[in-house]
């Protein structure tokens, strides 16, 4: 054998493992992190999900979802996710602002007017920018799931105005935008994985937290924080993600395949979100909750100036998506 013909072959048998390394990888069980449980929506979104490529692909593309947070923390999944050690999930856009600046701009607090707004904006051009930053932090999102609105609930009192805050300390989400915000209405804020949050509460670590009222009640927080105060602070989008590169080495079919399976996906979790919304809040409030409506937010959203400044001090590139936001809800 000559050295060219050697090199040939050794080249041909070279690309011959790498396409049997991702035939290997692609029929691969992928493993998908969730941290809510079985019954929640958007488990229920996860598992159409993967029916649907399994189904779509004949059999040749498989994920399984993990409910529970069993396989991390929410901040440590989205690494995992980033670098291939998990394959897909689906995690809300709070924690994912850590990662990449576009995606923060949905967490600066009151950003979105109501819930269909948020979808409309998601849905555009604006989701678009949101998702090539995903993108360039190692994530392709294929769908945005509904997380509602979030509100804040604590132990000792109803909020009706940013002074009742005052002295309590409140779990937020991994994202230092959320320290900020309840820094700037007057309260304390740390940072704790949500599934702490529970025995922080009963136990006094905590005086409150904030969330949607599905989770609040998936997690039996209102069994230990029973004033729930309508404030809906924060309307957080959650993206169905997969690993850039793992998507990258997809053929075209089966990306499409994925694409296809993502927005059937989407259309169920948003309904089944709807409808446990008001499960949820009537599940609660037969519960003995006290539940309050804040009618006036605009204490709370005039104290959110300084954390819009800092935000656009910080990423000046940033302010046209942020004034394209606001433009498209006009
Ligand atoms: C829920 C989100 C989940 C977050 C959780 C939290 O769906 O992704 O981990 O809030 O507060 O609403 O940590």
């Amino acid at each position: 054998m000559n050295k060219f013909m050697k090199t040939t072959t050794l080249t041909l048998a070279a690309a011959a493992m790498s396409v049997a390394f991702v035939a290997g990888a692609q029929a691969r069980e992928w493993r998908g992190w969730n941290i809510h449980p079985a019954d929640y929506p958007v488990s229920t979104g996860m598992e159409e999900f993967a029916r649907l490529i399994n189904e779509k692909s004949g059999g040749n593309l498989e994920a399984k979802v993990y409910h529970g947070g069993v396989l991390g923390d929410q901040p440590d999944a989205i690494q995992q996710v980033r670098l291939g050690g998990l394959d897909w999930a689906v995690f809300n856009l709070g924690p994912l602002g850590e990662v990449a600046p576009e995606a923060n701009v949905v967490s600066l607090p009151f950003i979105f007017k109501n819930v269909e707004a948020m979808h409309e904006v998601m849905d555009g051009p604006a989701g678009q920018q949101i998702a090539d930053g995903l993108a360039e932090a190692g994530l392709q999102a294929l769908g945005w799931y509904d997380s509602g609105a979030r509100s804040f609930y604590n132990t000792k009192h109803p909020i009706n105005t940013p002074e009742d805050l005052k002295g309590l300390k409140f779990r937020v989400m991994s994202n230092d935008l959320y320290v900020q915000m309840v820094a700037a209405l007057g309260g304390n804020a740390t940072p704790m994985p949500y599934g702490e949050v529970y025995q922080s509460l009963k136990t006094g670590v905590i005086d409150g937290a904030e969330n949607n009222y599905p989770s609040y009640d998936s997690s039996g927080h209102f069994e230990a924080a029973k004033y729930y105060s309508v404030t809906q602070h924060l309307i957080l989008p959650e993206c169905l993600c997969v690993n850039k590169a793992l998507y990258d080495g997809l053929s075209d079919d089966e990306k499409k395949i994925l694409q296809e399976a993502a927005d059937e996906s989407v259309k169920v979790q948003r309904a089944a979100w709807a409808e446990r919304a008001e499960k949820s809040k009537e599940k609660v409030v037969a519960a003995g909750i006290e539940v309050n409506e804040v009618a006036d937010k605009s204490a709370f959203q005039d104290a959110m100036q300084p954390v819009y400044d800092n935000f656009i001090k910080a990423n000046p590139d940033l302010a046209d998506l942020v004034k394209a936001i606001q433009d498209a809800q006009k």
